[in-house]
């Protein structure tokens, strides 16, 4: 479950590529899974009155909170699995406050997948591809270990 140095090199080559443009793939990130899975937005008081593409585009706050979940997820990524300090207080909140279920990690996880093909689609192969669904598969997995230690369904 695990990944090798070669993978977490491959991760964190593509994230590189990722973060100078951090705001405009956590824009896409957060209105294709609103899209796609329209429940998550209801987990969001202040996402609420946005109802169309458009007024997502127009929304400064959809940015900057996409900008949060991707600087947030480039924080655990760089500690190459040992990200148990900055998954905590993450795990707590999303359990216990926004009641977060993980079937909504693996939708995010899915997409963020999708947004960096097609933005980073020379340096996103398949082997680099692999190594970013591992990584996130082992984000999910912790903090489902987590969800369960705090007592939350998820
Ligand atoms: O922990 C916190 O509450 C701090 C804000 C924060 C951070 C750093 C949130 C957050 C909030 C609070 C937003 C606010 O107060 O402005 C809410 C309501 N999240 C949600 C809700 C849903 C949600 Mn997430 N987050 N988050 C982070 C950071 C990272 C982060 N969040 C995530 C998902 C999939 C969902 C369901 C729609 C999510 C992920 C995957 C990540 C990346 C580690």
């Amino acid at each position: 479950m695990g990944l090798t140095d070669q993978e977490w090199q491959k991760v964190l080559d593509i994230w590189g590529k990722v973060e100078p443009d951090l705001p405009a793939h956590g824009q896409e990130v957060i209105i294709r899974l609103f899209q796609n899975h329209p429940e998550t937005q209801d987990k969001f008081d202040k996402f609420k009155n946005l109802k169309s593409v458009d007024e997502m585009r127009n929304s400064e706050e959809i940015k900057k909170h996409g900008t949060t979940v991707l600087t947030a997820l480039g924080k655990i990524l760089k500690q190459k699995g040992n990200h148990e300090a900055e998954l905590t207080p993450l795990a707590q909140s999303h359990a216990n406050k926004h009641k977060i279920p993980v079937k909504y990690l693996e939708f995010i996880c899915e997409i963020i997948v999708g947004v960096m093909a097609e933005n980073q689609a020379a340096a996103f192969g398949p082997d680099s591809q692999a190594a970013m669904r591992k990584a996130l598969e082992l984000f999910r997995n912790d903090m489902a270990s987590k969800y369960k230690e705090l007592g939350f369904q998820g």
